[in-house]
Formats: structure tokens, C-alpha cells, sequence
């Protein structure tokens, strides 16, 4: 079945979020947490190791009540279900959107056309464990007898941005391996890395959902190119594999069937590092930490599709960004992880988020009247404090802010960590209170405050916790397409200016320009001398 077309404006729910917006705008937070002394006690989710405290938000408890109605109304209900269960969703490229079945732990079938995807899942996941540990062990030997001692991957976008966040994000739980991430065409890049590497000890996964990709095929011709000029053919099957849906291009490129770890149309690109996508990931830390990083991210899963939206921290933190996006006209949402292994963790978010939810036109095809599709940004605290927050406290745009902590630090640092954390929580303190304007106070120094944050505490950054958080951003944007009614799993915002790239391409190797806009023409001619 088909995701309903509901236009959100249209909703009665709607109607009632406006007129009390017209109440809430004159609204100060403060004067919020003076009315009810319990506010905080109310306005948070508690949730295995995971903590929400949404009281931060210049929002009462109608509010919640009508932007809940309003999930109601455009049967948010329904559309978790036909997600989970794989139905075609992916209404535009006619596909299921699967990756929730990639770390689910059910024992009964998951259709996709009338086929069990459970069995093959399993069985790559089998291939990857047993992959990753010949790797690791040192059993699995290059083309001169050595162990693997660095793992490159070659793939861009969604077949490199998660497994680049987790390389980092994960870092206390990684072996010996080294990992690097080879993404941009430009061939600087590549070659820098190269200079570096040593081809005996060297694996590359290459990883392209379509393997059609230019930037991957160039780069991973390049670099199979390179591995040649110091090794012989029969030896790439040592040194090269290679995760796709498609299974010929990748033998057509030269790798073994044997050296391919498929996955499916059913993952989108930007979901996909819970598939073999990861297998870097995990080569780094191990299958045991990928399993766990799956299972944290099925306990999301279970929490979203099973908790009623008012206790639902994904339901709660989509509607809340509605509420300033759509009603106070909130421009972007920042989002800071005081935490230095999530310095990755916000462009790999920027990915799902705005590729999802950079939609204008409506699941019934019209252009909507609406905002959708929010600009997040953000940069790990204290360091975003040293850099852009000025512009959040004492800007003139309104900022809702995620602010995202952990109580443990890893190497029990306590100094470190108390000095971070009390950073964490008077920025939020700050953001709510601001200083008022007081005789003699320079107007300069004053901060309105009333500035929107959500904070998440977390016990301690795990493969597990790290798992459940990217998961509850995925809910969380799907919560908000299905309310804007667009389709968030396509994008084909991406495909014009491929096309153009390769038009572009011939007439710079043919130096014969075709017609272009006089602007892209007259650069053309400068570029080409
Ligand atoms: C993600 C996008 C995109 C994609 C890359 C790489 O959802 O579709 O970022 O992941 O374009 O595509 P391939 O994996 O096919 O090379």
C-alpha cells in the first residue's frame, strides 16, 4: 500500500498549531519553568542508557498534545508500520526502505516481492564476521606472505560517510588496522594516500551500491592501476573486494564473485553502513562491536515502532523540529556532540537528513506550500563554543539546538570530563536563561535567552549507544517527511548535475564547447586556456 498523501497544512491539527503559535510567540521559556515547577520531570524521556530532556523548548504541554494530533492525523501510526514491515515506501523508485531489517533480530520472514530477505542477510553478515576475522587474525595473507595491516574504502556518499563517522566514532574500539577513506575524485587526494601506503599489507574495499559511480570507479582504477605497477593480476584477489548490488559490474572490473559482498536495492545508500557497506567498519573494530553497534540500532528501532508518541524519543524530537521549522520559521537546527570521536558523526547526518528531506513537491506530486526539510549543522563542543555560538546566543535567528553528552568518558579522565560536561550544561543553562538587561549592563553583554535545546544524555559513548543514536535520528527524519508528506528516500536531486559532468567532461577533452549558459561558457573557456 501506498504512503497516504495528506497535506499537512490541510490537517485540523494544523489549524490549532497556528492559532497557538499566536500564543506561544510572546512566549519566554523562564516564564514557563515558573508556572510548573515539575516541567523538567514532565518534558523528558528516559530510555534504556538514553536520556531526552526536551523542557529546554518554548513549548507547553498543548503544544505537545496538538503536534502529537497532528502525527495522528496524517497516520504517522500507519506509516512506521508499512516501513518496518517493507513495503514500498520508496514510492518513486518503487523499493522498500529496509535497513531497520538489517539489525532486526526477528525470527519471522521480511518480505520484499513475496521473498524472505532475512536468510540473506544472515548469510553476508556470516561472510563479513568470517572475512573480518581472517583479516584481523593475520590469517588472510597479501600477495607476499604479510598480514593486512590497513584496509582502505573507496565508495562516496552513502558508501563512505558511515563508515568514515564510525572510523572515528569508534575509534577506542578499534584493533591494529588502520583505516582510510579514499571518496573525492580529486586525484590529489588519492594520491596522497597512495604515498603512504604499502601495497604488500594494503586491502581495498571497494564499495558502490551501483558500481556506476565515477568518482569510485575512477578512483578504484586508479589505485588497482598503482597496485599493478608492484604486483601481478592473479594477486588483486588478495588486495581487492568489493560490496555491491551489482554483481556484474564488479566482476566486469576484475573481482573474483568470491571477493563480493552484496547488498540489496532495498538499503538506501545513506542507511546503508548497517550492511556490508560497513565492512570496514567492521574490519576496524571487529565483528562482535559491528553486531553490538546493529543491536543498539534494533533497540532504537523497537523503542520507535513500539512506544506511543508521547514517550517516543524520535517522535518527540520530529515533532519539536516541526514545531520551529514550520510555525517559527526556524531556518536551521544546530546539533553538538560533546564528544570528540562524533566529530563525523553531524556531516554524516547532514547526509540523511537534508538528501531525505530536500524535497518540494508532496507525495500527491504538487509543489508543497510548506517549509520542509531542515539545514543542520553543528561541530563537537567546547570547540563549536570557541568558534560559531556567538551567532547562536546573541544572533538574531532562532537555533534550536541538540545538545548530545555522555556521563562516562572513556579513559576516565574525570578532570577532562567534568570540565567538558559542566561546558555542556551551562550552554543550555545559558541558551534558556540568556542575561537580562539590568541598569549599567552594557547592551552588548545582554542575552535575551529563550533560545530552544534538546540535551541527550547519554551513559557512555558504545558501539551499542552509538548505534541507537544515528537510529533515532533516522526515525526522526522519517517522522518528518511522512508529516510533510514527500518522499524521503529518493534524490533525485543529485542526478542533474551528474548529467551536466559528463556533457562537461567531453567538451573539456574535445576542447568543443557545447552550448552552455554564457557564464558556464565563459568559464569553460578560462579553464580550458
Ligand atoms: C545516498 C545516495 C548517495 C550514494 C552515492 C554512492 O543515499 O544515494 O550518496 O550513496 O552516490 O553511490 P554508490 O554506492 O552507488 O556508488
Amino acid at each position: 500500500m501506498a504512503l497516504k498523501a495528506i497535506n499537512p497544512t490541510q490537517t485540523a491539527a494544523w489549524q490549532k498549531l497556528q492559532a497557538h503559535f499566536e500564543l506561544m510567540k510572546g512566549q519566554h521559556m523562564q516564564a514557563l519553568f515558573a508556572q510548573d515547577a515539575e516541567r523538567a520531570q514532565k518534558m523528558h524521556i528516559e530510555w534504556q542508557d538514553f536520556l531526552l530532556d526536551y523542557s529546554k523548548n518554548i513549548a507547553t504541554e498543548q503544544t505537545l498534545n496538538l503536534l502529537q494530533e497532528l502525527a495522528s492525523e496524517v497516520d504517522l501510526k500507519s506509516a512506521i508500520e508499512q516501513y518496518f514491515a517493507g513495503e514500498l515506501i520508496n514510492q518513486t523508485e518503487n523499493r522498500a526502505v529496509l535497513h531497520t531489517a538489517l539489525r532486526s533480530e526477528q525470527t519471522e520472514p521480511i518480505l520484499v516481492d513475496g521473498q524472505d530477505i532475512m536468510p540473506e542477510i544472515v548469510a553476508v553478515k556470516a561472510k563479513m564476521r568470517e572475512f573480518a576475522q581472517s583479516i584481523i587474525s593475520g590469517a588472510h595473507k597479501g600477495y607476499t606472505g604479510k598480514a593486512i595491516q590497513t584496509v582502505v574504502n573507496i565508495g562516496i556518499g552513502g558508501s563512505d560517510l558511515g563508515p568514515a563517522m564510525l572510523n572515528e566514532a569508534l575509534k577506542f574500539y578499534k584493533n591494529h588496522l588502520s583505516v582510510h577513506f579514499i571518496s573525492n575524485i580529486d586525484g590529489d587526494h588519492v594520491l596522497e594516500l597512495l604515498k603512504t601506503l604499502d601495497p604488500e599489507t594494503t586491502l581495498f574495499v571497494i564499495v558502490s551500491k551501483t558500481f556506476t559511480t565515477q568518482e569510485t570507479l575512477t578512483n578504484a582504477q586508479t589505485i588497482r592501476s598503482w597496485f599493478l605497477q608492484h604486483a601481478t593480476e592473479p594477486e588483486v584477489a588478495k588486495h581487492f573486494v568489493a560490496v555491491s548490488t551489482n554483481l556484474q559490474k564488479v566482476q566486469e572490473f576484475g573481482i573474483a564473485s568470491e571477493n563480493i559482498f552484496p547488498m540489496w536495492d532495498w538499503v538506501g545508500g545513506r542507511f546503508s553502513l548497517w550492511s556490508a557497506v560497513g565492512l570496514s567498519i567492521c574490519l576496524a573494530v571487529g565483528p562482535d562491536h559491528f553486531e553490538a553497534l546493529l543491536q543498539g540500532a534494533n533497540q532504537m528501532d523497537q523503542h520507535f515502532k513500539n512506544t506511543p508518541f508521547e514517550q517516543n524519543m524520535p517522535v518527540v524530537m520530529a515533532l519539536l523540529s516541526i514545531w520551529y521549522n514550520n510555525f517559527y520559521g526556524a531556518e536551521t537546527e544546530a546539533m553538538i556532540p560533546y564528544n570528540q570521536y562524533l566529530q563525523k558523526l553531524v556531516p554524516y547526518l547532514q547526509q540523511g537528513i537534508m538528501e531525505s528531506n530536500g524535497k518540494r513537491v508532496g507525495r500527491d506530486g504538487q509543489a508543497v506550500n510548506y517549509q520542509t526539510g531542515t539545514i543542520v549543522w553543528g561541530e563537537p563542543g567546547t570547540n563549536a563554543q570557541h568558534a560559531f555560538f556567538q551567532l547562536i546566543h546573541q544572533g538574531t535567528k532562532l537555533i534550536p539546538t541538540d545538545f548530545i553528552g555522555f556521563k562516562k568518558p572513556l579513559y576516565g579522565n574525570k578532570e577532562h570530563h567534568d570540565k567538558l560536561m559542566s561546558n555542556f550544561f551551562a550552554q543550555t543553562e545559558a541558551l534558556l536563561m540568556g542575561r537580562p538587561e539590568a541598569p549599567g549592563l552594557s547592551p552588548f553583554k545582554v542575552f535575551t535567552g529563550n533560545k530552544p535545546t534538546n540535551t541527550l544524555l547519554i551513559e557512555k559513548l558504545t558501539p551499542s549507544s552509538v548505534g541507537a543514536l544515528i537510529a533515532l535520528y533516522e526515525h526522526k527524519l522519517f517522522v518528518q517527511g511522512i508529516i510533510w508528506n514527500i518522499y524521503s528516500y529518493d534524490q533525485w536531486g543529485v542526478e542533474l548535475g551528474k548529467v551536466l559532468a559528463n556533457g562537461i567532461l567531453k567538451d573539456i577533452q574535445t576542447k568543443e564547447l557545447a552550448p552552455h549558459d554564457a557564464s558556464t561558457t565563459f568559464l569553460l573557456k578560462k579553464y580550458l586556456g
